[in-house]
């Protein structure tokens, strides 16, 4: 019997020795302390020993019974220790390690600038409006006075959907419904896009930018455009920029300018950039055409404006010296993230 013991208590140490994880614990712990596990199954064979016998045996048991407890728990706490520092290694952060940093978005170039104009005709007192992309031919052509055999009005120029619908050509359509829904006095800056059907190339896009702006009031004459445009130069390429109004066509105005200020790159004495004139084309405007006013309801004799139209893209372009128009628009991360 007592080899028996030993020989119980060295296959039980053996195999919880060589146990893996928890649960094999736990059967062994039934194989060999449960109620029907072997050391029990021994104490029961003890009615058969002498009363001598007896308590000696009954003591070894209990000596078995107890080292193999201590020996379940020791295996237990072991594997325990041993879970929680695999844990920690898998989990472990390592501080010192270099963060990953994130850029922060900003405008598009175009988007800056066209703020920076909203900004300065703000300052002036004009208001910001909208308007449709697709319009009508009636405000897209017929209100700015532009007569039918005009090249603009050709399909080879002009995006057209349906026979009257179009995508805008200027954002003049937009000011034609503010002059419609507005009595004067009127200032009112319209900044958008707008579509033309052109090739594409370094300086055209059938995309692009405008800011057109329109102030109707009594008695407005073209010292008040000059005032206006002068100061939009000064403020946009610097107090130093002079500003030159040469005479133009535009069939919604009467007189028609064109506007040029001195190259910014070379301070007006000639180069690259303005082709050896010293001068840069900016914008177009003139006084608001009678027929204009007439077409939105506003009476000639009594009131009197003028218009201006802006290439945003133009503006863009000059103030970052970006030489091609298309990346504005290619949306190349190399390119944007330069401003
Ligand atoms: C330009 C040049 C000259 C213009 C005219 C109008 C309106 F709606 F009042 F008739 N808005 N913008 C205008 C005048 C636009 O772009 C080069």
């Amino acid at each position: 019997m007592k080899q028996q013991l030993e020989a119980i208590r060295a296959a039980a140490k053996a195999a919880i020795n060589e146990a893996q994880n928890e649960q094999v614990i736990e059967a062994l712990r039934v194989q060999y302390l449960g109620k029907k596990g072997e050391l029990t199954a021994i104490l029961k064979q003890m009615g058969g020993l002498s009363p001598e016998e007896r308590p000696i045996m009954g003591q070894l048991v209990n000596e078995a019974k107890q080292a193999l407890e201590t020996k379940i728990a020791e295996k237990k706490k072991a594997m325990a220790a041993k879970a929680a520092e695999e844990k920690l290694k898998a989990e472990t952060i390592d501080v010192t390690l270099p963060g990953k940093a994130s850029k922060p978005g900003h405008l598009h170039p175009l988007t800056g600038v066209t703020n920076d104009m909203i900004d300065i005709f703000r300052s002036m007192g004009f208001d910001v409006v909208d308007g449709p992309e697709v319009e009508t031919d009636h405000y897209n052509f017929e209100c700015l006075n532009v007569p039918a055999d005009h090249p603009a009005r050709d399909m080879q120029d002009t995006f057209y959907l349906a026979e009257n619908l179009l995508l805008r050509t200027q954002t003049s359509a937009a000011q034609i419904r503010t002059m419609e829904t507005r009595k004067p006095p009127i200032r009112v800056v319209c900044p958008g896009r707008v579509f033309r059907a052109d090739e594409v190339d370094a300086t055209h896009s059938p995309v692009f930018h405008q800011m057109e702006g329109l102030v109707v009031d009594k008695g407005i004459t073209m010292c008040d455009l000059k005032g206006v445009l002068e100061q939009f130069a000064h403020e946009i390429y610097g107090p130093e920029t002079k500003v030159k109004f040469r005479p133009s066509f535009f069939p919604f105005t009467e007189p028609s300018v064109e506007v040029d200020v001195t190259c910014s790159e070379c301070g007006g004495k000639g180069c690259r950039v303005c082709k050896g004139s010293g001068w840069i084309e900016i914008l177009g405007a003139g006084m608001v055409h009678p027929n204009v006013l007439r077409s939105c309801g506003i009476d000639p004799d009594v009131y009197s404006g003028f218009a201006f139209g802006i290439g945003l893209d133009r503006i863009t372009t000059t103030r970052y010296k970006i030489s091609d128009i298309r990346l504005l628009f290619e949306n190349d991360k190399r390119f944007l993230e330069q401003f």
